[in-house]
């Protein structure tokens, strides 16, 4: 039998590199590189096998044989930390394309509230009158008979208290609580709490069982205002409510006062402001603040006067925003709601 030569030895540790390289370059990942390590390297590998015919060799044909061998292995090994590396580059370079942020696509800003327009309205309401010296008082929205009627010139039984039809709440003897039906008591309060002079607006809900049509609810929002000076006159009044025109509704806008009348006032008017379109809309009540009620509220009438007024303050967000009905003010309808 013929014995291996270094030669044969030789070019089979060649055959057997050539084999492992291909196989290495297949690899398509680590986990299949390192798995592949055993059949490759390993000691059952063929290229590790050919050691074992090293001592079969002629003893002055081993030295080459061996070398040729070790470079055999040396080879394969390099390739294949070569090849480990390039694999777990690419694998690194897929993950962290995988993770990439994309910050040039923010995701949307999410939806932001805002106030509501009567909100909107009486803040702006109280700006105006600020900047006109009014300071702001508040008064309950459930009231005692005495200041929404009584202490306002409305006697038990009085003709004009019809004009409110009234919600009452069961509390005390009947008929001596209620919802306020407007702002006025407000005025009873501040006149009873502070000596003149008084320059004040009093903003806040009011009830009434009024049926809700497109210029009623009832629940709704006035404005009362109160001065109580040296000699205040209708003209001061007439002044203060065209100064305030102006400065809420801006051009296009015109109002006008019609004799009217409130128990608590005398002389009386109604307050109506005109649209851009032409037509007008009933916003408020005012006049000169009657003598019995300064009285009854501990102001000298011989000393002060004053003048006040209420307003609707649904109504003026009406006009202001051309709202059509004051229904949709409680709908609470989003898409009408984010137009103001
Ligand atoms: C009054 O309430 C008097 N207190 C106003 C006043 C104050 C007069 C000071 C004199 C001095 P009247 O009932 O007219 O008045 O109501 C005033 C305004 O409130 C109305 O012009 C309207 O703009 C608003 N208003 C009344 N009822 C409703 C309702 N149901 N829905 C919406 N707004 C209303």
């Amino acid at each position: 039998m013929t014995a291996d030569s270094a030669a044969v030895l030789a070019s089979e540790a060649r055959a057997l590199t050539a084999e492992a390289v291909s196989a290495l370059e297949v690899a398509s990942s680590v986990a299949e590189l390192t798995a592949a390590r055993p059949d490759l390297l390993g000691r059952g590998s063929p290229l590790t096998g050919l050691r074992r015919r090293l001592g079969a060799l002629a003893p002055e044909d081993r030295p080459l044989a061996g070398r040729a061998l070790s470079e055999a292995l040396a080879t394969v090994e390099s390739r294949y930390d070569a090849r480990l590396e390039e694999l777990r580059a690419a694998e690194r370079r897929r993950q962290l394309e995988a993770e990439r942020l994309d910050l040039t696509e923010l995701p949307e800003p999410p939806q932001v509230g805002r106030l509501h327009v009567i909100t909107q309205t009486l803040q702006r309401l109280e700006d105006v009158f600020s900047a006109m010296g009014y300071t702001v008082a508040e008064g309950p929205e459930i009231e005692t008979e005495w200041h929404n009627f009584g202490a306002l010139n409305f006697p038990p039984g009085h003709p004009a208290r019809d004009m409110y039809d009234t919600l009452y709440v069961d509390h005390g003897p009947p008929g001596s609580t209620l919802l306020r039906t407007h702002t006025s008591p407000v005025q009873v309060r501040v006149m009873v709490n502070q000596p003149p002079p008084l320059y004040v607006v009093a903003p806040g809900r009011c009830y009434r069982q009024d049926t809700a049509d497109a210029t009623h609810m009832p629940v709704f929002h006035q404005i009362e205002g109160l001065v109580v000076d040296d000699g205040i006159t209708l003209g001061d009044l007439a002044g203060a409510i065209e100064t305030f025109t102006t400065a809420y509704f801006g051009p296009g806008f015109t109002s006008r006062l019609r004799p009217s009348y409130f128990p608590f006032t005398e002389p009386s008017a109604e307050f109506d402001v005109q649209r851009p379109d032409g037509t007008w809309l009933e916003l408020g009540g005012c006049g000169v603040v009657h003598p019995s009620v300064l009285e009854v509220c501990g102001v000298d009438p011989e000393r002060w006067s004053g003048f006040a007024f209420g307003f609707g303050i649904d109504r003026l967000a009406m006009l202001r925003y051309g709202i059509g009905d004051l229904r949709d003010l409680w709908t609470n309808d989003v898409r009408f709601l984010e137009q103001f």
